[in-house]
């Protein structure tokens, strides 16, 4: 069953390169409306558990590293079909592939600096959103 909720990151080329504001409004231009958002700089420890599940794969040193690397924008959303919804706004992973008008064919330089994270599932948008919100901070 499709819910209504995604979690994503404003991530740290996307924050550096000041597009936090045309991100946003891509992001409520397609319908989401903000539950829950937070700037901040996650330290080398929790980017490492926020991406567990990538623990074995080749580029997760480099990932963690790179999302302790400077300020994000943490963001509840909510939509009907929010996550694949979500999936088809940002584009393909790497940049290059992203379909034209895309968040990530807009803003997004390379596979590992790719502007945003987005929710995979309704289970880890739940558990990705826990991660960064207490319930009394979603609204
Ligand atoms: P997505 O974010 O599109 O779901 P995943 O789940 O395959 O992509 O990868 C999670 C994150 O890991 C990506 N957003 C990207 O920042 C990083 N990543 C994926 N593939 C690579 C790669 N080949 N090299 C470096 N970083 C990567």
């Amino acid at each position: 069953m499709a819910t209504n909720r995604t979690f994503t990151m404003i991530k740290p080329d996307a924050v550096g390169n000041n597009f936090i504001g045309p991100i946003l409004a891509k992001i409520n231009e397609a319908g989401f409306r903000i539950v829950a958002m937070k700037y901040l700089k996650l330290s080398n420890e929790a980017a490492g558990k926020f991406y567990a599940i990538h623990k074995e794969r080749p580029f997760y040193g480099e990932l963690v590293d790179y999302m302790s690397s400077g300020p994000i924008v943490a963001v509840i959303l909510e939509k009907e079909n929010a996550v694949a919804d979500f999936r088809k706004l940002i584009g393909a992973t790497d940049p290059a592939k992203a379909e034209k008008g895309t968040i990530r064919n807009l803003f997004a330089k390379s596979i590992a600096a790719n502007a945003v994270h987005g929710s995979d599932s309704d289970e880890n948008a739940a558990t990705e959103g826990n991660f960064f919100f207490s319930e009394s901070e979603r609204f």
